[in-house]
């Protein structure tokens, strides 16, 4: 039975309101079980206590009960009683405590409150849940058995591009334990000890001081610390490189590591042998895990990670399954790379692998698309799945404070699947990150989630309040409603970005979102313009001519805000109300000047901003990539992939007015590539003129001249050996002159 209590009290927009009683609504994660007593009364947070426990057997919950209540003392009334299953302070309870592995059991009554954990952690989980009532007010008196649904649930940091920092990752290990997620992944692409060729070296001094500081830090929290190795790159299938693995893996124990990972991901060539990684994985797991009393079972990431990828009938899956070691977990990431879990994706990939999947949620990861910062709810993952996966970690962004609004409700998801409840998670994700601004943060967010249109075709939606007058917008401009409406949350935008550009509550947050605050704001100010247009449309008056002026400004301003800021090699670029708002104000501010220049026999700019280039390609994994015009270069956006290539497809870039295309610079990953490719140019789509492709021996980069012609309308690269090749695409930039 559920019992929850709903406030009486309404949420104040920017201000935790303090209870007369606990709401355990409030409570994060979703507590399973929570009854209130009978008599519904409350008992004041005591000023007191006698705090009985077993000395040393929850160093961690004691710790984290004498922070949130200093003021211990031996003779006073009111008793707190902590332990754990088998302690003799909490023997009469005995029978309450929750089964489930960290699990606990509270009861508050009017002179006592009572935590029980299954384990020590779920002692530490009782503090936690006990310190979210304190700062709610006085306490309902009431019983809670809680227990997570998930055994494995946290953070996997996995992503590519700028590792979170010492500060930020000490940071993130405080926010775990408060939310009552117990793992942390340790596995930046982009640390060069944990892959090739420097997996194989201890870390230096001062890396090597931080790991320690943040075991430490993650034990205090209850978190394990899960240190990960990425060798396939370069590994060899010798005694020697074995050698060398579990000398690190040792050298980690040393400093305090007491949960091991390998990840065999992206990967190709000979570390992709899945024999071979089993029999490595196993011997790992016999002379090292299982020699150790205190390590935690290993996970392991493997080369086919997730179904799109994965060749049934070439084995891989099927021979780890058949020979890892039973206790070894194996990640997935679901039906793609990025994707989200349901049940058919859990009952394709655990028969195979012959144990429960452990779920790499590959969100709110932004490193395929920079210039997007996923602040949206967390939604798309079923429920009733708990018992088909044995853990769930997220992939985050390189923003760290920014991606707690998604771990925040991967905590909540994972804790209880059944009563997650995304967009209130949301709410309170939002609220707990930045209490004092919360609306404003609310209201940013909800125009900053989508990623844009990307290779792996995973989208999320965006402005959805503001969805419905959005389309009757689109539809007819001159519908006043819509016309207030927008303009009115444009105005709520253009505030909530100048506020939080302004506020000092969590200065790290702020700094990691200014770039897409003062996109936000800019298209705040710019979606009043527009929307002025339309009402000045009729007037007698030179008002529209100034709302005009200043559209065409504001749309400059976010252009160069897009070319300037976090111009990182990949995605360059700010954006912010991509997926409708912003090509919402684009259709309307087209026709509105549309209409104008037609009443007034004008000739004022209509296009709001457009791509004249378009790329088209039959090769599938690069039909969806994206290509952009910046100043004088011409990009299609990168993929991690490794691409297959049919024999004869091509990729084509056209523009819709000639142009003068100077030179092509690719990299394709292999040397030699150059000799199986053709490179085309065109002014109508029709006649070819082919232009030679260079490539210096043992070089990755491709280029290529091409010959004067100011008349050029399309370019495309066709392979034309006989049968499908495997390339990467690193880079490709064209050079246009205008
Ligand atoms: F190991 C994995 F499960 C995984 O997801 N690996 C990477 C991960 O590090 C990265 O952050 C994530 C999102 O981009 O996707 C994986 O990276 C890729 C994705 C690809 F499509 C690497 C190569 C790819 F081809």
């Amino acid at each position: 039975m559920k019992h929850y209590l709903f406030p009486l009290f309404c949420m104040v927009w920017g201000a935790t309101p303090m209870l007369a009683q606990t709401d355990a609504s409030l409570l994060q994660p979703k507590v399973q079980e929570f009854e209130l007593s009978k008599n519904e009364k409350t008992v004041a947070v005591p000023s007191s206590y006698q705090l009985v426990l077993t000395e040393g057997s929850c160093p961690h919950a004691a710790e984290a009960l004498k922070q949130l209540l200093p003021n211990k003392q031996e003779k006073t009334a009111f008793k707190i009683i902590l332990g754990k299953k088998g302690d003799k302070a909490v023997k009469k309870y005995a029978k309450k405590i929750p089964s489930h592995k960290e699990g606990y059991y509270i009861e508050v009554d009017d002179h006592c409150i009572v935590i029980a954990g299954a384990d020590a952690r779920g002692a530490f989980y009782g503090v936690q849940t006990l310190t979210q009532m304190v700062r709610q007010g006085d306490l309902s008196l009431c019983t809670i058995e809680d227990y997570p649904d998930i055994a494995f649930r946290g953070v996997v940091e996995g992503f590519y591009g700028t590792p979170w920092s010492h500060e930020a990752r000490m940071r993130q290990l405080t926010f775990y334990g408060r939310n009552k997620m117990n793992t942390y992944i340790y596995g930046p692409k982009d640390d060069p000890y944990h892959s090739s060729p420097n997996w194989r070296k201890p870390y230096p001094e001062k890396e090597a001081a931080q790991i320690h500081a943040l075991i430490e830090q993650a034990a205090r929290n209850e978190v394990n610390f899960v240190w990960a190795i990425h060798p396939g790159k370069d590994i060899k299938w010798t005694e020697a490189d074995r050698d060398a693995l579990l000398q690190k893996f040792e050298a980690m124990y040393q400093l305090g590591v007491r949960s091991f990972a390998v990840f065999f991901d992206d990967i190709s060539g000979d570390g992709t042998d899945p024999v071979r990684q089993a029999e490595l994985l196993n011997y790992i797991d016999t002379h090292f895990i299982q020699q150790k009393h205190d390590v935690t079972p290993l996970v392991m990431c493997p080369t086919e990670y997730n179904k799109s990828w994965s060749d049934v009938k070439g084995g891989y899956l099927t021979t780890l399954g058949k020979m890892l070691n039973p206790s070894i977990q194996i990640m997935w990431t679901g039906d793609r790379v990025i994707a989200c879990i349901d049940k058919p994706t859990l009952d394709w990939i655990n028969p195979l692998i012959q144990r429960k999947a452990y779920i790499w949620w590959n969100f709110p990861v932004n490193d395929y698309v920079r210039d997007h910062l996923l602040l949206g709810p967390v939604y798309g993952n079923a429920k009733g799945i708990q018992d088909e996966m044995s853990g769930f970690v997220s992939n985050p962004m390189e923003h760290a404070e920014s991606s707690k609004i998604s771990l925040y409700s991967v905590a909540d998801y994972t804790w209880n699947l059944d009563t997650y409840d995304s967009i209130q998670s949301w709410k309170h994700a939002i609220q707990d990150l930045l209490p004092q601004k919360a609306a404003y943060l609310e209201t940013f967010a909800t125009h900053c989630s989508d990623l844009g249109a990307n290779g792996h075709g995973f989208r999320r939606d965006e402005s959805v309040p503001l969805q419905p007058m959005l389309k009757v917008l689109a539809q007819d401009m001159n519908t006043p409603e819509a016309v207030d409406s927008v303009l009115r949350e444009c105005m709520r935008l253009e505030t909530a970005c100048d506020v939080l550009l302004a506020d000092n509550e969590n200065p790290a947050l702020i700094h990691e979102m200014r770039p897409w605050l003062k996109q936000g704001k800019l298209l705040g100010e710019y979606g009043q313009c527009v929307l002025q247009m339309v009402k000045a449309l009729d007037g007698k008056d030179a008002a529209f001519m100034t709302y005009y002026d200043r559209a065409r400004a504001l749309q400059t301003l976010m252009y160069e805000l897009d070319m300037t800021e976090n111009q990182n090699p990949y995605q360059p670029g700010v954006k912010v109300g991509s997926l409708i708002l912003l090509p919402t104000l684009n259709q309307v501010y087209t026709q509105v000047t549309s209409t104008y220049n037609a009443q007034h026999k004008t000739h004022l700019e209509t296009k709001a901003e457009y791509n004249p280039y378009t790329l088209t390609s039959d090769v599938p994994q690069l039909k969806t990539q994206v290509v952009r015009a910046r100043h004088q270069y011409v990009n299609v956006s990168p993929s991690n992939e490794v691409i297959k290539w049919p024999a004869g497809a091509m990729l084509q870039i056209a523009v819709d007015q000639p142009v003068r295309f100077e030179a092509l610079t690719m990299d394709l990953g292999t040397p030699g590539v150059a000799s199986q490719f053709t490179l085309e140019v065109s002014s109508n789509g029709e006649e070819w003129k082919s232009v030679s492709l260079s490539q210096a021996a043992e070089k990755t980069e491709i280029t290529a001249s091409i010959p004067t012609d100011a008349s050029l309308k399309f370019i495309r690269l066709t392979h034309k050996s006989g049968q499908e090749t495997q390339v990467y695409f690193k880079k490709f930039t064209l050079k246009v002159q205008k």
